[in-house]
């Protein structure tokens, strides 16, 4: 906390300096294609924690996964990084040391327990409620003990905001995973539950906490998803949901779950449950799970003709494969290479691109993230797939809330772009 004030305050008075100077020069323009297309590629907002490039994937300040899988403190026999750590980079802007992973990995403990009245909550809805719904509401439950909204409600001055939505982050960060142990054992395991393992970092314990596997390799995985899906950039739906909702100044609990309302669409994190249905339809359709190229063919050319997109596939600023679908990729090279949904996964790869290229208005026919993480979880036993974009949740909450406490810090106002109707742009039109 003390690491981040100092940067924080050094940044607000350059930013101030900077605006000062700048503040009026032209960074980008806008074209009506773009008003009517989701604003693709505007720049439109300052997001401190990541960025994304077209064809490089994500960095994380200035690190790419690649990087990052190497850098960011492990845990002892795991080859993949510690999500805590990813945490501490995005906030402080430093690679920690073990030392302060191993501090943050202990506040998170510290800070983890759900009350009761969240459980009890998720216990009176039907369990067939669908569990984005749940961590949804779970994370609103929590929202009664909001530092923020108290502090707010005291009188709290301007330069004390990001106090106190730092304080609410961590709470809610080190809560999540029990939250969504406790909606996936209500939902898919009769309500039965696994306690905390108070020796374990936070994604080995939400791991332990979900009761699939108990394989140190399904650890380790978990580690290594909750750090690829953390953040991509300020534009993305989920993240720019939690951000426009945080800038009204309403707290981290109303921001996380407004962010996880949008991951919940099926153009954004709800795809990755997407990817595993359709190929399980298929291998039921073809009755077999090691189908031939031609078939996979057909039963794509058969999903397009439906008018449907292939789930996991295409991407509104990538130009390349997806690095978060290849560090997937090079883990289940490693670990587990014969299984066979895995083996449809790779062969998906080479066979839908050109598919997509051919259709002549597809921008990106390449993988995203969710093309490959369903096989990696089926693998290891996770088969209830729309609770998959829950775990997404989980891990974005580390970025959109990390970027949100940088928010308060610089002073961010409230968000309130201009709208126009086509009316005004038809008028514009004849003016111009
Ligand atoms: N399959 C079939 N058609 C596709 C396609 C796909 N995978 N991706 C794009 N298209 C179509 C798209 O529907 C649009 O068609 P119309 O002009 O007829 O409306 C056209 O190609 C141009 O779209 P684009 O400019 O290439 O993509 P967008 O920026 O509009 O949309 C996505 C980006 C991600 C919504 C889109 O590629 C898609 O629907 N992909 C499948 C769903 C998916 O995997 N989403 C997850 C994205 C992921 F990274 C995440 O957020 N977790």
């Amino acid at each position: 906390k003390q690491k981040f004030a100092e940067k924080a305050a050094a940044l607000f008075q350059e930013n101030r300096a900077m605006l000062k100077e700048h503040g009026d020069k032209i960074i980008d323009q806008v074209a009506i294609r773009q008003l009517y297309g989701g604003m693709r590629g505007m720049k439109s907002m300052i997001w401190e924690t990541s960025e994304l490039d077209a064809y490089e994937g994500i960095r994380f300040r200035g690190y790419s996964i690649r990087e990052l899988r190497k850098l960011l403190p492990k845990a002892p026999n795991c080859k993949e990084p510690l999500p805590e750590g990813l945490f501490w980079l995005m906030l402080v802007g430093e690679i920690p040391s073990q030392e302060e992973v191993n501090w943050l990995t202990e506040e998170w403990k510290k800070r983890g327990e759900l009350p009761a009245r969240t459980t009890a909550m998720l216990d009176a809805m039907p369990a067939d409620t669908h569990p984005m719904t749940q961590l949804s509401m779970g994370i609103l439950s929590l929202q009664n003990d909001s530092v923020f909204a108290k502090r707010y409600e005291e009188g709290m001055p301007k330069n004390e905001y990001w106090d106190a939505y730092y304080e609410d982050s961590m709470n809610l960060i080190a809560k999540l995973p029990r939250l969504a142990a406790y909606i996936y054992r209500r939902t898919f395991h009769n309500n039965e539950h696994i306690a905390a393992d108070p020796s374990l970092d936070w994604g080995a314990n939400f791991a332990h906490m979900l009761g699939i596997s108990e394989h140190a390799d399904f650890k380790s995985l978990m580690r290594l998803y909750l750090t690829i899906h953390a953040d991509h950039e300020g534009g993305n739906a989920s993240a720019h949901s939690t951000h426009l909702v945080g800038s009204t100044l309403s707290d981290p609990y109303y921001s996380l779950s407004g962010g996880m309302n949008a991951l919940a669409g099926p153009l954004h994190g709800l795809a990755n449950q997407e990817v595993i249905k359709w190929i399980l339809e298929m291998v039921e359709e073809l009755g077999t799970d090691t189908p031939t190229n031609e078939q996979i063919t057909e039963y794509i050319n058969q999903t397009l003709e439906a008018g449907k997109v292939i789930p996991g596939y295409g991407h509104a600023v990538l130009r390349q494969p997806d690095p978060r679908y290849i560090a997937q990729r090079h883990f289940a090279e490693e670990y587990i290479k014969d299984d066979a949904i895995v083996s449809i996964v790779w062969k998906l790869f080479t066979i839908v691109p050109p598919i997509l290229q051919d259709l002549g208005k597809v921008k990106n026919p390449w993988p995203n993230v969710d093309a490959h993480s369903g096989a990696l979880l089926m693998h290891y036993g996770l088969k209830e797939f729309s609770f998959y974009t829950v775990l997404f949740g989980v891990s974005r909450a580390m970025g959109v809330l990390a970027a949100g406490v940088w928010s308060r810090a610089l002073g961010m106002p409230l968000e309130r772009p201009k709208s126009m109707t086509s009316k005004a742009i038809k008028e514009f039109l004849k003016k111009s």
